[in-house]
This record gives structure tokens, C-alpha cells and sequence, in this order.
């Protein structure tokens, strides 16, 4: 077996008379440029030597090839193209077939559909994820995908950005084969194909589609999209496919790819892309290995509890739930293997798999249990006695390596475990409701956090999926200091003229799922109005405060759950309450305050800028360590819109 090198990082060798070309180019095998010029080198290679009947393209390690290299989106274009690569894959005279040994993503998937076959292992995944970067395919993805898969499927696939697994890919026509030894079997295909036409992928013909169809595929994905570019001009090119040339269709692709690329929209998505890739990483913990975390306490199996709980089974923990009573406790395991069940019938837990979570819960009345943990959250009502009282009791049951957790989303933590025997053990996990969907976890390092208990916490979140930011003791911490920001700024321009719902409307045309008043009386307002009243006493008097908040908690109105709120629900719809404007009016009226207009411009330039304010405040104090963890706290956790990058983005790209 002879080797031969086409570039640093593509290399070849010949097995029975095919040249098998390796991508090695870590951590994901993109697509840089010196893998494109060597692709290029090493297909001409093989239409050179004469001995060589076909070639086989492959990555090393885990990775097929995943994607372009976003590192190089914005610096000065390199030949050859990725779209001159594929051209030259499609147009080689000797059969060329991708042994799909792994991830097959954006250009990875398109390389694979430049070759005449596809055999994927059954450790392949496949998609095109540009939308997620805000971009469309730009190496032929939206022309050469609907010619295997038909238009239907194509605007899917490449409409969401989801990524498929061999079955599905095989069961699309995305793929030729399935098989556990891809590269002999790679091999044998494209040896095979040597001898007959070869099937070039931008030769085949698109089966008209069904239009009523494909208007609902593609209003499906719309749908989703929040007014974002990316997702619709991908729907149009796919659309595009069957009905111009491969030629027209690919430089329709390639103007759109380059123009998205450029936009504001794509470069707050590679921001968001590269701070996700940079969270949870913490210079200090550089060497300190995590213990051992097998059996999770959680103290509270209410609604976050139970949450949790599920997070955990799911991630292959054992779980050992404790509530104050045997009654409580039935009730618990049932919530939890309620919400197991629901994962069920959506499909997103198999029935085999739920079977085994419930098989490693036990929920008891005995907080002895606890001995088992090697890591223990408390999930109880946030009320620093009630948690004082349980971590001091825990000291006396949980084993001397243990780990314990306060999920405390306002409370002083560094309180908490100062009245424990072994404070250095105490470290604050901060999920968000409900906690086996939100991705979010506030990871608090204390004042006396030890750093392999801080490695711990943090390596325990990852392995439930979720994304661990690190946060410094402060009352909210991270996301909910800006919130409350946030927040405060709303209430200013109520006060000074503005209505709850035209500020609701600027945020949600803004692309906020849900604006802020819309959350207030979603989440309920009374624990906020009980805060506010322990604060009273000490808070600044000179200070600006909006009593409006204050009035409808007075008034009963606690947000959704009692019908009344900033709106009223007394009808399925919400609807503006004429006497929240009232009251509103009157507190203006109090304050000598005459009420001025907003436009939404000014509405949300005005939150933007609180809630950057706020985030270089907790720069300063190093609560946050880097201004990227801001933003994914609150893109992650109050619904910031991450095709706008996050409010410290913003701030920095408008300064
Ligand atoms: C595209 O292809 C456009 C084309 O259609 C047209 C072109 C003309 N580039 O995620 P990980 C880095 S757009 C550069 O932790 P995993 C990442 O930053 C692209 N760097 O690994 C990290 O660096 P560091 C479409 C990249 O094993 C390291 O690799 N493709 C790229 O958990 C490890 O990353 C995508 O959108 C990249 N494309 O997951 C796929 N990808 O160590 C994006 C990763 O310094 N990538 N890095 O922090 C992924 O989804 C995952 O990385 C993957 C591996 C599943 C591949």
C-alpha cells in the first residue's frame, strides 16, 4: 500500500486499485483551504494514474467532514472554492463514493452528495446546519439534495438544519448503504461502478413536486424561523432546484451563500456558535480532574425537582429523590415519571429507555437515603432558613466526598455554605424551569467552592446536555441581575408614557418569543412583589421605583394564574385591561409624571442598552468571566433572540 500526500491535511493511499483520500484535518476535518486544494490534487491524481479505477473519500478519527471552516468566513478567499471542489468530485470520469465514517455537516454533507455513491457507517450523522449560522449551503447542498431526496424532504433537511442518522438518510435516498466496515464496502461500490455509467447527482432529474406539499413543508419551516433570512432563502433555492438548470440554481446558491455570509445575522450566529464552544471552559480548572458523580440526590421533587430528576435519569445517573413525607414522595415519582412518559409518546425517549430511568429512581421520605449521593441538589422552596437548616442536616448524613448543590435562584449561596461543616463542597447549579428542557445552567462558584467540586458541577451538567455558565456570587446571578435590569427599565418607560403591550411588541418583533410583561404574568408575579418587600428597608430612596408592579400584586392580580395580570386572560385571548391602564395613569399622575410617546426603536435601543449596562457591570466584578457567557445566559434563559448574537454583541458591534 503506497501513500501519497496531497496537502498538509489530505493524504491517499491505494487499496485494490482505488485511492482512498483521507481528510485529517482536526478537531472536525473542515474544509480549510489546504483541504480543498489537496482534494482537488488528489482527485486529479486518480484520473492521472491509469492503474487507479476509482476513489473513496473519507475523514480520519470521528469526523467525516464538518463544514466549511467558519473560522475562515470573512478573510480573503483562497482557491479553489468548495464549489469548484464538488465540481471537480462531480465531473471526475473514475467513480468516486464518501465512506461517511462520522458527522457530515454543511460542505461535509455536500461533498458527499458531489460523489457518484454514499455509504455511511452506522455512526454517521448527516445534515446541512447553515441556517443555525444564519447562511444557506454554498457548495451545491440546495441544488444537489432534492435531486436524491426530492424537493419535499430537501426543504426540510436544509429548512431546519436537522441532522439526520443513516436509517433516516438511507430511507431519504441521501445515502446508498449502510455498513458496519464502510470502507471496504465504499470500496467494493465504487469498484463496481467502474465499468458503467457513473450516476452524477447534478444530472438527475427532479420529479415535480406536489405544490400544496411543498407550500406546507416550506411553511413549516417559516414558521419557525422568527423573521430570520437564512431559513427562507434556503426554502427558495431548494424550491428553485426544479424548476432552473444546475448551473442557474448553483449561482443562484452561491451569489445568496456570499451575501448571508456577509450579514449581521450570520456573524451573531458564529458568535453564538463560538461562545457555546468557550463556555463552561475555566482557565483556573486547567488539570483538576471532576470526582466521581454516579448516584444524584435531589432534595424536592416539585416541579424543579422532578425536572431535574429527569435530566439526570435521562443523562444514566442513578437518582435518589427525598420529600418530607411517604405521600410526597409517591406524588414526586410520579411527576417524574410522568414527564418520563411524555418524552415518550412525543418519541423523544424510547420505551426501553424509560423503562431503565425508572428502574435507577428511588423516592423516599428518608433523607438517610442520602448517604448513597455523591452529588445532592436541593430543589426546596427559596427561603435561606429552610435551606440552611437542610444543608446543615445534610452534613450529617451525606458521605465526607459528597458534593452539595443549592439551586437557589436569588438567595446568597456563600450564606448557605458558610453555615456548613465543609463549605469548600457547597457550589451553586442554577437550572431553569422546566429543568429537563432548558438548556441553561447557572454553575455558581463560591467564595469557599473548591476548584474540583466547581470541575465537578460543571462536568455534571454537560453530561445532562446541558450548557454550564459560570457565575459569581451576586443576588440573581448572571441572568437574573439583568433581568431584573431589564425589567426596571420597562417599568421607567411605563411610568413615562409607554403601554405593557407596545413594549411587548417592539421586544417580540425584535424576535423575543414573548415580550416582558407577556413573561411577568407568565412566571406570576408575587415572588418578585415578596422580594421587593424584603428589599423595602434597604433599599436607596433616592432611587427611581416604579410602584405599578407593586399596585396590581395589591390588587390581586398575580399574572396568569389568577386570570389578571399587566393583562387580563379572563377570555382565552390575552387582552389589554383598561384598568391596568388606569392604574398606570394614576401612578403617572402621583409622580407629576405628563406621558410622552415611544417609538419601538427607542423601546428596544432602551432594554438593549440596560441590559448591556448590566452585563459590563458584572464584567467589572468579574462576576461573568467573559462577555459571550452573557449573551448565551440570556439567549439560553430569557428568550434573547440568538440571531441578534445577545445584548453584549450587540453592543459591541454598535459601539
Ligand atoms: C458550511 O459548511 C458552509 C458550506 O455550505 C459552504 C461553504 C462554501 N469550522 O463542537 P465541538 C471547532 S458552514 C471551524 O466542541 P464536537 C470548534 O470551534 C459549516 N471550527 O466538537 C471547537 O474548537 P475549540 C456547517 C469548527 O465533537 C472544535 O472544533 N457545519 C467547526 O462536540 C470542536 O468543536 C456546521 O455548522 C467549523 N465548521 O462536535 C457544523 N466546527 O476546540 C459545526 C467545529 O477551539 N460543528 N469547530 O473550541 C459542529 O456541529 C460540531 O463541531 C461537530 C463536532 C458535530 C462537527
Amino acid at each position: 500500500m503506497s501513500a501519497t500526500r496531497f496537502s498538509e491535511s489530505v493524504s491517499g493511499s491505494i487499496r485494490d486499485g482505488v485511492l482512498v483520500i483521507t481528510i485529517d484535518n482536526a478537531p472536525v476535518n473542515a474544509t480549510s483551504a489546504h483541504v480543498r486544494q489537496g482534494l482537488v490534487k488528489a482527485v486529479d491524481h486518480a484520473v492521472a494514474v491509469g492503474t487507479v479505477i476509482g476513489v473513496v473519500v473519507t475523514g480520519a478519527g470521528r469526523t467525516f467532514v464538518g463544514g466549511a471552516d467558519i473560522k475562515e468566513f470573512g478573510m480573503p478567499p483562497v482557491e479553489p472554492t468548495l464549489p469548484e471542489v464538488m465540481s471537480r468530485i462531480e465531473n471526475c470520469r473514475k467513480p468516486v463514493v464518501a465512506a461517511i465514517n462520522g458527522a457530515a455537516l454543511g460542505g461535509g454533507c455536500e461533498i458527499a452528495l458531489a460523489c457518484h455513491g454514499r455509504i455511511a457507517a452506522e455512526a454517521a450523522s448527516i445534515g446541512m446546519p447553515e441556517v443555525k449560522l444564519g447562511i444557506v449551503p454554498g457548495a451545491g447542498g440546495t441544488q444537489r439534495l432534492p435531486r436524491l431526496t426530492g424537493t419535499i424532504a430537501a426543504i426540510d433537511l436544509i429548512g431546519s438544519g436537522r441532522t439526520v442518522k443513516p436509517e433516516e438518510a438511507l430511507r431519504l435516498g441521501l445515502v446508498d448503504g449502510i455498513a458496519t466496515d464502510q470502507m471496504s464496502t465504499a470500496i467494493a461500490l465504487a469498484r463496481g461502478m467502474a465499468s458503467g455509467p457513473l450516476r452524477r447527482t447534478g444530472g438527475i432529474q427532479i420529479a415535480t413536486p406536489d405544490a400544496s406539499a411543498v407550500d406546507a413543508a416550506a411553511k413549516k419551516v417559516l414558521a419557525k424561523a422568527r423573521g430570520q433570512a437564512a431559513p427562507a432563502e434556503a426554502v427558495r433555492l431548494v424550491r428553485a432546484a426544479s424548476e432552473t438548470s444546475l448551473e442557474d440554481g448553483l449561482a443562484d446558491e452561491r451569489a445568496t451563500f456570499l451575501r448571508l455570509r456577509d450579514s449581521l445575522e450570520a456573524a451573531a450566529l458564529r458568535h453564538v456558535f463560538f461562545a457555546e464552544r468557550q463556555a463552561g471552559k475555566v482557565s483556573k480548572l486547567e488539570g483538576i480532574a471532576p470526582r466521581m458523580v454516579e448516584t444524584v440526590g435531589i432534595v424536592g421533587t416539585g416541579l424543579m425537582g422532578a425536572g431535574i430528576a429527569v435530566a439526570a435519569l435521562t443523562a444514566g445517573y442513578r437518582v435518589v429523590g427525598i420529600e418530607q413525607s411517604e405521600d410526597a414522595a409517591a406524588k414526586g415519582r410520579e411527576r417524574i415519571s410522568g414527564i418520563l412518559d411524555k418524552a415518550v409518546q412525543s418519541g423523544r425517549l424510547s420505551d426501553l429507555a424509560r423503562t431503565a430511568c425508572l428502574d435507577r429512581l428511588q423516592v423516599a421520605a428518608d433523607a438517610g437515603r442520602l448517604a448513597a449521593a455523591d452529588l445532592v441538589v436541593e430543589a426546596v422552596f427559596d427561603d435561606l432558613t429552610v435551606k440552611t437548616e437542610l444543608f446543615q442536616r445534610l452534613d450529617g448524613i451525606v458521605r465526607p466526598g459528597a458534593i452539595l448543590a443549592t439551586n437557589t435562584s436569588y438567595l446568597n449561596p456563600d450564606e448557605i455554605a458558610s453555615a456548613t461543616a465543609h463549605a469548600e463542597r457547597v457550589v451553586g447549579l442554577h437550572f431553569f424551569s422546566p429543568a429537563n428542557v432548558m438548556r441553561l445552567v447557572e454553575v455558581v462558584d463560591c467564595r469557599a467552592t473548591a476548584p474540583d467540586v466547581l470541575a465537578s458541577a460543571l462536568a455534571f451538567a454537560k453530561k445532562l446536555g446541558k450548557l454550564p455558565i459560570v457565575s459569581g456570587v451576586t443576588e440573581g446571578f448572571i441572568g437574573n441581575r439583568i433581568f431584573s435590569a431589564y425589567r426596571r427599565e420597562a417599568e421607567f418607560m411605563i411610568e413615562d408614557g409607554a403601554a405593557p403591550d407596545q413594549v411587548d411588541a417592539a421586544l417580540e418583533t425584535y424576535g423575543f418569543p414573548m415580550g416582558i410583561f407577556n413573561v411577568y404574568d407568565m412566571a406570576g408575579l408575587e415572588i418578585a412583589w415578596a422580594r421587593r418587600k424584603r428589599q423595602a428597608a434597604t433599599r436607596d430612596p433616592n432611587a427611581r421605583y416604579v410602584e405599578i408592579a407593586d399596585r396590581l400584586c395589591e390588587a390581586g392580580r398575580f399574572g396568569r394564574k389568577t386570570g389578571k395580570g399587566w393583562y387580563d386572560y379572563s377570555s382565552s385571548e390575552k387582552a389589554v385591561d383598561p384598568a391596568v391602564s388606569v392604574l398606570i395613569e394614576a401612578a403617572r399622575t402621583a409622580k407629576g409624571i405628563v406621558p410622552r410617546t415611544f417609538t419601538s426603536g427607542e423601546i428596544v435601543e432602551r432594554l438593549l442598552r440596560a441590559m448591556a449596562d448590566e452585563g459590563k457591570s458584572l464584567l467589572e466584578e468579574g462576576i461573568a468571566a467573559r462577555s459571550s457567557d452573557i449573551d448565551l445566559v440570556m439567549i439560553n434563559g430569557y428568550g434573547f433572540p440568538a440571531h441578534k448574537g445577545g445584548p453584549m454583541f450587540v453592543a459591541d458591534t454598535y459601539a
